[in-house]
């Protein structure tokens, strides 16, 4: 029976399965539907994280001037949100408001004390990986850039290894980036980022065979790391995003244990399918319940909605293994 490291959180979103699915979807979604802020059209690929006994979010949110920023959702169950009306206010070491031109697909990871805010910024037009930190969800400071452009999907692990911060990231291009691998880099201080990898590279199957990006922050389970990333493919009518699934060495991250080659998720209901980008399933945040094993994956979907699946740390694993590439 494989188990999750980390806490007890009997109060995470859940609903019991109807089929043999790996990853069911939650029958009440989309869970966050359009203009749900005041000047926000569309909310969606948002992170929540279990804070102080309920949930708070980082939630991306496409302003009606088209352009994404970070804002700030709290919530006591999951699934109903309430936001924030204004952007998050990142400080900088100066104690300056950061000036965001853009900011998109925020990942939240608490390691130790402090959630890690990672998202796709834009600095002088281009996308580069930005982190920040809080303890509150009050007061957020921005802490660095840690790589050169172009590069997205920055995910943390939320513990360091042999003492160090390591971090998942997928360099790009200025657009929309029709190839990419994920790597993985480490560092002492979160400042200073080296040792990079390629941890996978896109797939032969074709759902992720254009190019895959890291998701949810790795899950620690007896097994290894789960890490939920999303895969994409090219049809003629654009890019098809799914989810999958795979299982790092727990003591060393950078070997790929089981890399499951089907997808666990991929679009099919009308809020994956019809939106503003249809087709996109895009996994950024798990939370988990280690006495149950209970998985609980946020997702957007369509670039225009917030989306719950479903797993358990033994059907998810279970797969993996079953369907081994
Ligand atoms: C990727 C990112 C995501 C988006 C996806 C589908 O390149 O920009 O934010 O969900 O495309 O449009």
């Amino acid at each position: 029976m494989a188990k999750i490291i980390g806490d007890n959180l009997p109060n995470i979103p859940w609903q019991d399965p109807t089929g043999n699915d790996p990853v069911w979807r939650y029958s009440a979604n989309p869970i966050i539907d359009r203009n749900p802020i005041p000047n926000v059209t569309r909310v969606f690929n948002s992170a929540v994280v279990p804070f102080k006994g309920g949930f708070a979010g980082v939630f991306r949110a496409e302003t009606k001037n088209g352009i994404p920023y970070l804002y700030f959702g709290k919530s006591d169950d999951g699934i109903h949100f309430t936001f924030s009306n204004e952007r998050i206010v990142f400080h900088t070491k100066d104690g300056d408001a950061y000036k965001f031109e853009y900011a998109y697909d925020p990942r939240v990871v608490k390691v130790e004390d402090t959630y890690y805010v990672i998202w796709c910024d834009g600095q002088h037009g281009l996308p580069v990986l930005a982190l920040g930190k809080t303890t509150d969800f009050e007061h957020f400071d921005l802490v660095s850039h840690p790589f050169l452009p172009f590069n997205r999907n920055g995910v943390l692990f939320p513990k360091k290894i042999n003492g160090k911060f390591y971090l998942l990231s997928r360099p790009s291009d200025n657009g929309h980036t029709p190839f990419g691998d994920i790597y993985l880099s480490e560092s002492p201080d979160l400042v200073y980022w080296g040792n990079h990898s390629r941890l996978m590279e896109r797939g032969y199957e074709w759902w992720q065979g254009l190019k895959i990006g890291a998701g949810c922050a790795p899950i620690e389970t007896s097994e290894g790391w789960l890490l939920f990333y999303h895969g994409a493919t090219m049809t003629c009518n654009g890019y098809v995003y799914s989810m999958g699934a795979v299982l790092l060495d727990k003591e060393d991250p950078r070997k790929v244990k089981y890399r499951c080659g089907n997808f666990v998720l991929t679009p099919e209901t009308e809020y994956e399918t019809v939106g503003f980008v249809p087709n996109v399933i895009f996994p950024c945040s798990a939370l988990t319940d280690a006495a149950t094993g209970r998985i609980a994956i946020y997702y957007g979907g369509a670039d225009t909605y917030v989306g719950l699946a479903f797993t358990t740390v033994d059907k998810i694993i279970d797969y993996i293994v079953k369907f081994k590439r």
